[in-house]
């Protein structure tokens, strides 16, 4: 391993576990551009479920072996690729015996909060698949690579919506004249952000425990598809979803703009998160492996640029809409979701900018690009993907196939 400046070994090798989906085909696009050695691991699970509920990206997406293969043709680099489940240890040993990473980005989860509230069987595969497959990375890093930087992928969700300021990971409480600092509060709202909720403290508790070091980063809600790399050829497009059960919010509303679809406000709209653009994703990520952090020390980062409520958003998106000649409307859709919908809300997130992150806002020229993108797939939309089918009160044992 080569030195940093600061005396930290720099990361060379990363292994991008969930590196077909969303954020993790970007991030290790970014990452092999930027000079990392990166290994992609997944087990492909993502393109499955949507065979499995009959949806699709918005954009056309190759296959994991074209991409890689576009990748190396148009820029000399090489990207190697496990094919397999992260919760099969004997796969993952494997991969990090023959890899031997520096870092580990763990992007490779089941991240949709509507897919874990189906049925009993989505909500007990996402805990199983999300939290065994981290504590089986906890165990390789422990077995094999022991200085492995683990970079993991929480949610802002983690913490709810609570009436004080939320904190980057801990909060300082003067309890009975005593004081301690204690991680923050988890009060998360679906088993998808409870299975992040568990994930966090089996490493922090790893951390302590066998000196892991490890990176847990909140991330809220992230919006937009292209980054420098992806937009390179057609081939390396990253996927876009649209659908009720993994689309997210702002995403979904440009999509439902370019269709004519009226806005799909969740209740009354108050609802607030953090928000990012993807190049940003890429960028955070980048800088959490650039600035490891010590053994069996477990940093917590929130990573989000922006908070919007669903209502400022769908008012950002209908003024864009005008620009662009979009007549866009909004709808109040009965709130599928068990969730505050008017609420304080005010998440610090100073860690990664103290880091060098120089966030791309959400700006007027980013709305623009992303409606038009939208505009230039929408007969790839079907529109019964669009209104939500999973509800949180009615989720039961009874296996649900999902038809509208
Ligand atoms: P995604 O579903 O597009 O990608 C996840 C990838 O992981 C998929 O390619 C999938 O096949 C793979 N995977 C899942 N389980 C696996 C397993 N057991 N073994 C191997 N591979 C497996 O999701 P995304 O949007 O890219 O999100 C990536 C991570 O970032 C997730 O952990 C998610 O919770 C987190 N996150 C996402 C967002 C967002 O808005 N997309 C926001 C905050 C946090
Ligand atoms: N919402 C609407 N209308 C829609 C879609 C969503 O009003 O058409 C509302 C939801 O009710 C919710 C908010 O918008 O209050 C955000 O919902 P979302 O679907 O955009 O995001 P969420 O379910 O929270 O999950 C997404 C990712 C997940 C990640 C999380 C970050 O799918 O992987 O962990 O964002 S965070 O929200 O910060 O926890």
């Amino acid at each position: 391993q080569a030195a940093a400046a600061d005396g930290l070994p720099k990361a060379q090798k990363v292994m991008v576990i969930g590196g077909d989906g969303y954020c993790g085909w970007a991030t290790a696009l970014h990452l092999s551009n930027k000079g990392y050695e990166v290994a992609i691991v997944d087990s492909l699970v993502r393109r499955l479920f949507d065979h499995q509920l009959g949806l699709d990206s918005l954009t056309p997406i190759a296959s994991i072996h074209n991409r890689i293969r576009r990748w190396k043709s148009l820029t000399g680099k090489t990207i190697e690729l496990h094919i397999g489940d992260i919760c099969d240890f004997e796969f993952l040993e494997e991969a990090f015996r023959s890899f031997q990473p520096d870092a580990a980005v763990h992007f490779g989860e089941q991240r949709s909060a509507p897919y874990s509230m189906i049925d009993r069987s989505r909500a007990i595969f996402t805990q199983h698949n999300n939290v065994i497959g981290t504590l089986n990375v906890l165990f390789a890093i422990k077995e094999f690579q022991q200085d492995c930087h683990l970079v993991k992928l929480g949610t802002m969700g983690e913490y709810g919506t609570p009436n004080i300021d939320i904190e980057e990971g801990y909060i300082t409480i003067t309890h009975n004249g005593r004081t301690d600092t204690l991680p923050y509060p988890k009060q998360a709202s679906s088993f998808y952000h409870l299975s992040k909720v568990h994930d966090s403290h089996n490493i922090a508790f790893t951390c302590k425990a066998w000196g892991i070091r490890a990176t847990d980063l909140n991330q809220g809600v992230v919006y937009g598809v292209r980054t420098e790399e992806t937009e390179m050829h057609e081939e390396l497009q990253n996927r876009l979803d649209y659908d009720a059960v993994f689309g997210t919010a702002l995403n979904r509303f440009c999509v439902q703009a370019a269709v004519g679809h009226p806005l799909t406000v969740y209740g009354k709209g108050g609802q607030t998160r953090g928000y990012l653009d993807i190049r940003d994703t890429v960028q955070c990520v980048e800088l959490a492996i650039a600035n490891p952090g010590r053994p069996g020390e477990f940093r917590v980062f929130n990573q989000f640029t922006e908070q919007f409520s669903v209502n400022e958003l769908a008012s950002l998106v209908t003024n864009a809409g005008k620009k662009v000649g979009l007549d866009v409307k909004t709808t109040s859709v009965p709130n599928p979701r068990v969730e505050a919908e008017e609420h304080y809300y005010n998440a610090k997130h100073t860690k990664l900018i103290e880091l060098g992150l120089q966030p791309h806002l959400l700006s007027d020229s980013l709305l623009d690009s992303l409606l038009n993108f939208a505009v230039k797939y929408k007969d790839r939309v079907d529109t019964k993907q669009i209104m939500p089918s999973v509800s949180w009160k009615s989720i039961g044992s009874k296996p649900k196939t999902l038809t509208s």
